[in-house]
């Protein structure tokens, strides 16, 4: 890659700036200031997405050059059975309908024990809500990904299961989380969030918690000394306005906790769902959708491009557009390929590697935490060290 401060290069990125109209924008982005709503706005308004990538691409280049970040993760959605009814979903399911599971703790172990000769570092278990499922369930799959591998972080549990898992236990969460966490929890992820907005919630997930919910459950996550994911659904009947909305909201947030570890706009997938006749959005929607992000939230480290939503392709050009971090192996998802999505439902190790390098960045394998397990760049050794967060 042609070096960040390349004279050349900002002139270019300036110039394209100022012919879509960005040139304040640009100025406060090579000064490191904060973008407030209204620049937001315009970054979605811009005819020019490729001027907003690039200003994206100058930011992520500046927090972390050429590394992009993996991971080699297993996926296990443990049940399907939901009373939510969300709109946007294609793999809830009611309980007894055709196709719905809920898998025993036994299961779980043994889908980890399939995995055994794999080198595994993180699980990642979200599903439906399923009002019967009682506490002690989600404190019993936690213990069994623990026993089936012991060194396993188990990153589990969106805001939304996390107050339903307060309600089954009759106790308020921040009692509660100390117990999950002994249990097995290392971390959580960031589903859940869609689009905060009132007026997005009461037309396609009235059943859901309100937005505000879902910020002050992470902000209670936080306080128990966690750290999670947070993600943004987009495509779909939001506005602009509601996306800018989202967020400076995430953005806030953070400012107080500082809890995000990365920022996953999640792209809708229209098949099988309630949004059909909806087109959801185009490659460049998306890619827009990453640059945005890397701009508006200046104080989340990584943004992911994950793979099995934006396809392979997309994915590797995201690096390019603000993202730093495409997920991992995966092995076994099901909420993207019941709405249509078209990827692999896994990908091995080697691969992510080669598409990585395909996309002219290093590959650094983290572990969720982003601490180093691997890298393909010999500044990062001694295996182990931190990864670079915030510059
Ligand atoms: O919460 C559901 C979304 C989320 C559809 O934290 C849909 O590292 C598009 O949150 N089209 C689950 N999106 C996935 C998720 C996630 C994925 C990867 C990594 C991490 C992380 C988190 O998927 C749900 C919902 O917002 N979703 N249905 C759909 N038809």
């Amino acid at each position: 890659m042609i070096p960040l401060d390349a004279p050349h290069d900002l002139d270019r990125l300036r110039a394209r700036a100022r012919a879509a109209g960005l040139e304040a924008i640009a100025k406060k982005v090579l000064a490191r200031e904060r973008l407030d709503a209204a620049d937001a706005l315009e970054l979605y308004r811009c005819p020019d997405p490729y001027a907003v990538g690039m200003l994206a691409n100058h930011v992520r280049e500046r927090m972390h050059g050429d590394l992009a970040y993996f991971n080699v993760n297993q996926h296990i959605n443990y049940t399907n059975v939901c009373n939510k009814l969300c709109r946007f979903c294609a793999f809830q399911r009611l309980p007894g309908q055709e196709g719905a599971y809920i898998f025993s703790p036994e299961q779980i172990e043994q889908k980890l024990r399939d995995t055994a000769d794999e080198p595994v570092t993180e699980v990642h278990m979200v599903a439906g809500i399923y009002p019967r499922l009682p506490y002690e369930y989600y404190l019993d799959i936690l213990r069994a990904a623990k026993r089936a591998r012991p060194d396993i972080h188990v990153k589990a549990f969106t805001m939304i299961e996390l107050m339903q898992i307060a309600r089954r236990a009759k106790r308020p969460l921040p009692e509660v989380l100390p117990e999950l966490i002994e249990a097995g929890l290392g971390s959580c992820p960031g589903g859940g969030a869609e689009v905060f907005a009132d007026r997005v919630q009461a037309e396609g997930y009235h059943l859901k918690n309100t937005g505000q919910q879902w910020l002050d459950t992470a902000r209670q996550v936080h306080e128990a000394g966690l750290r999670s994911n947070c993600t943004m659904l987009h495509g779909h009947i939001e506005t602009p306005e509601e996306r800018v909305d989202h967020l400076t909201r995430l953005r806030a947030l953070q400012d107080e906790t500082g809890g995000f570890q990365t920022y996953i706009p999640l792209s809708f997938h229209p098949d099988n769902t309630e949004w059909s006749h909806l087109p959801g959005p185009t490659a460049l929607d998306e890619l827009r959708e990453i640059a945005v992000g890397r701009l508006v939230l200046d104080n989340i480290p990584h943004i992911k491009a994950y793979w099995i939503m934006l396809t392979i392709p997309i994915a590797q050009l995201a690096l390019s557009w603000g993202a730093d971090d495409v997920d991992g192996t995966v092995v076994e998802e099901r909420i993207y390929h019941d709405a249509g999505a078209t990827t692999p439902q896994r990908v091995a190790r080697q691969e992510l590697l080669t598409w990585i390098r395909e996309a002219g960045r290093i590959p650094v394998e983290r572990d969720t935490l982003y601490n180093v397990i691997w890298s393909a760049n010999e500044e990062l050794a001694p295996v182990g060290a931190a990864a670079p967060v915030l510059s």
